[in-house]
């Protein structure tokens, strides 16, 4: 491929992941990764130069999310595995947690028993149960009155007991910044010893998902990210609200 065709497609790509929110630091290195790659690249017969960088940016753009496919940890402790689920307010963990026993169940034959760990938001624990009946889940509650820490222990005891395969906390939606808040997720954390850690994130908080990523990663060591609102998108969010994230 010519140089000058590189030059034009890479302008293009770069237009196109910008308008999407990309971060600037990374789209400079995708870029010039994909122009490396690119560049005196022989055309191959059966595709057109254009299928060919085509080919290129899909595969630099699986190499970006990660190109491996990790399963879930279902090894560590049989027969009991823990998830805990954390994020700010509002970004899909109940539902999220509700989706996963979902896919557990009918993927791995796996019983789930969802456990109602946020005792803040009024009307929370309502909702998991609302989910638990939807889907015909045992939900675990002690009510808002018990601190989240004592209801994920006792969570652990009923589940073992009732021969359910995974406990799933939802946990409060919080701040990172919330201090208090934080260190009580390293509570849950000590007393139930998950296997999995998810942060929840909302796709429309765009780029500073990256640094709620990396605070809730500094306190807990997360294990992966479930991101949500796919259907959504970021510049949708800031026409509605231009100040906003
Ligand atoms: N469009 C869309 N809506 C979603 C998605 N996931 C969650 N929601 C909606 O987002 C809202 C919040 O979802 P929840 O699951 O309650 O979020 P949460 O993180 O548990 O919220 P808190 O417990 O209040 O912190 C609800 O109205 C959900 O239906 C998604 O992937 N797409
Ligand atoms: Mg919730």
């Amino acid at each position: 491929m010519s140089e000058a065709d590189v030059k034009q497609m890479a302008r293009e790509v770069r237009l196109a992941l910008l308008e999407a929110d990309v971060n600037f630091k990374v789209v400079k290195d995708f870029v010039s990764r994909i122009k490396e790659r690119a560049v005196g690249q022989e055309v191959l017969k059966s595709l057109t130069p254009g299928q060919q960088v085509i080919k290129v940016v899909q595969e630099e753009l699986t190499k970006l999310m990660g190109g491996e496919q990790t399963k879930l940890n279902f090894s560590a402790k049989p027969p009991t595995v823990v998830m805990m689920f954390v994020g700010l307010q509002g970004a899909g963990k109940t539902t999220s947690a509700g989706k996963l026993a979902n896919y557990i169940r009918k993927q791995n034959n796996k019983k789930s028993l969802l456990v109602a760990a946020d005792v803040y938001r009024p009307a929370a624990i309502k909702q998991l149960q609302t989910l638990g009946s939807q889907l015909k889940m045992p939900v675990f509650s002690l009510g808002d009155k018990e601190s989240p820490v004592k209801i994920a222990e006792k969570a652990i005891d009923q589940a073992k007991a009732d021969h359910n395969d995974v406990v799933i906390i939802d946990t409060a939606g919080r701040l990172h910044i919330d201090d208090d808040l934080m260190e009580e997720l390293e509570q849950i954390k000590a007393v139930s010893h998950p296997d999995e850690i998810f942060l929840v994130v909302d796709a429309m908080t765009g780029q500073d998902a990256v640094n709620v990523a990396k605070s809730f990663n500094d306190r807990l060591e997360l294990t992966g990210v479930i991101m949500t609102k796919l259907d959504g998108d970021t510049r949708a969010r800031r026409a509605r609200c231009p100040s906003g994230p």
